[in-house]
């Protein structure tokens, strides 16, 4: 069976609680039921995870590219400073998408570079919570990862 895993980063448990303007209403358990909801329609194992660490993040990637799971991937923070989680997805030959909730590109100046947008499959940005729908569309259309 077809698995994504739908990873997300630190402060992400947040979600709904604060910065509703820049972040929305949702919750993030919200943001997995509905991944959820779409693994039941489609027939695929979805995995949901959050971590505050990097570590768990970088064990999950590599746990993922190790079983042929693909991943929707938001790094939160780490996005803009991990050279730990590229290097997991690159190593691992993690098929990832990356998804940001907010166009990061409209706001602060360190949060325009990524340090995982090269070795990732793609990258969805600014259409709040509905790109993780996105990301589980566009992973729908591509050939099974394994
Ligand atoms: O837009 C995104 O999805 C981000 O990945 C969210 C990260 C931020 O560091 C990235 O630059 C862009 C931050 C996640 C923090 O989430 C919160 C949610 C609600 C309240 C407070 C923080």
């Amino acid at each position: 069976m077809r698995q994504i895993h739908v990873l997300n980063g630190p402060n992400l448990n947040l979600l709904g609680q604060r910065e509703p303007g820049i972040y929305g209403a949702a919750t993030l358990a919200d943001v997995e039921a509905e991944m959820r909801a779409l693994g039941e329609k489609h027939g695929v194992a979805v995995t949901c995870r959050q971590s505050n660490h990097e570590g768990d993040l970088v064990t999950w990637l590599q746990e993922a590219g190790r079983t042929g799971a693909d991943v929707i991937l938001n790094a939160g923070g780490y996005t803009h400073t991990s050279v730990a989680i590229r290097d997991a997805i690159k190593g691992a030959g993690t098929r990832a998408i990356e998804v940001h909730i907010s166009n990061v590109h409209a706001r602060e100046e360190f949060r325009h570079h990524s340090y995982l947008s090269p070795v990732v499959a793609g990258i969805i940005v600014g259409f709040g919570i509905a790109g993780y729908r996105l990301a589980f569309q566009a992973l729908l259309e591509m050939t099974p990862a394994r």
